[in-house]
């Protein structure tokens, strides 16, 4: 099956480009492979720290359940701002259930997902039925969608820290490929570069916090856990100066990708 993808115009020829490489495109111009974790409850606030870190970052990354005030309104605010500042916009929804009922939570409810979140994050514990939801939901709408599968979690005692387990989901990545485009791991799981490692628990001053999280520099997000992209939250959400920190995240996980990565 052949996944939407996003028509841009340029000199009146339309171009179709794939999420995939939409991705790879962003964060090469934008020299960023900062995801923002924006872990607030208010999405206006999402909305202006959006436009003051835009053009840092090659990915924003909510939580719509946790806003008291979602709009669709507001939502389709974040998602132009998302296309002026050119980032993607991530829904860690961590969809875990049996395909059918993720089809309803993707594309119905409150949120409707589907309609603004470039992407989406996926457990892979119900089996392929999960994405094979997943991608046939994404099929109604005319724009490019896709997936990052949670291989591995940060999070202290994680249960996915299981060679079997990860296996399997690097396996079902390889079959679903055109919707799958990566993972959310904390190692370097298929040697080509089809698909890109996103890493959480990335923090310069702090090791952990109170309730299980694990952190790591960007340096070692990237050198000894195999990232491509950080997923940063409270080391900048809690800094004095949440621009100046972002900017900081920005060039030292960039600077550490090229050296590392060798791109
Ligand atoms: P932090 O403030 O940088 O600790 O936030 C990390 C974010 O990444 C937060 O939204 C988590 O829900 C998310 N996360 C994580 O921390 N670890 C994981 O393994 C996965 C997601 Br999957």
């Amino acid at each position: 099956t052949q996944l939407p993808t996003l028509n841009i115009e340029i000199e009146n020829k339309t171009i179709s480009i794939p999420i995939r490489q939409r991705f790879q495109t962003i964060m090469k111009e934008k020299r960023s492979n900062l995801c923002l974790s924006a872990d607030l409850t208010n999405l206006d606030e999402i909305i202006e720290l959006s436009k003051l870190v835009g053009s840092n970052i090659c990915m924003l990354k909510i939580h719509s359940d946790i806003l008291t005030d979602f709009s669709l309104d507001k939502i389709q605010q974040l998602k132009d701002i998302s296309r002026k500042f050119n980032f993607l916009l991530l829904e860690d929804r961590k969809f875990a259930d049996i395909g059918n009922t993720v089809k309803l939570q993707y594309t119905k409810g409150l949120f409707r997902i589907v309609e603004w979140a470039d992407l989406v994050t996926v457990h892979v514990l119900p089996g392929e039925c999960i994405v094979q939801g997943l991608e046939q939901a994404a099929q109604s709408i005319n724009e490019p969608r896709g997936c990052l599968l949670i291989a591995q979690m940060s999070s202290k005692g994680a249960f996915t820290d299981n060679d079997d387990y990860v296996k399997g989901v690097v396996e079902c990545a390889k079959k679903y490929s055109d919707f799958v485009i990566g993972f959310i791991s904390q190692s370097r799981l298929t040697t080509t570069d089809k698909f890109l490692h996103c890493t959480p628990g990335v923090h310069l001053n702090n090791t952990g916090d109170q309730l299980g999280q694990q952190y790591v520099t960007p340096r070692q997000a990237i050198d000894e856990r195999g990232a491509d992209i950080l997923i940063v939250g409270r080391a900048i959400l809690d800094s004095i100066n949440r621009a100046k920190t972002a900017e900081e995240y920005q060039q030292q996980g960039y600077q550490a990708y090229e050296e590392i990565r060798k791109i």
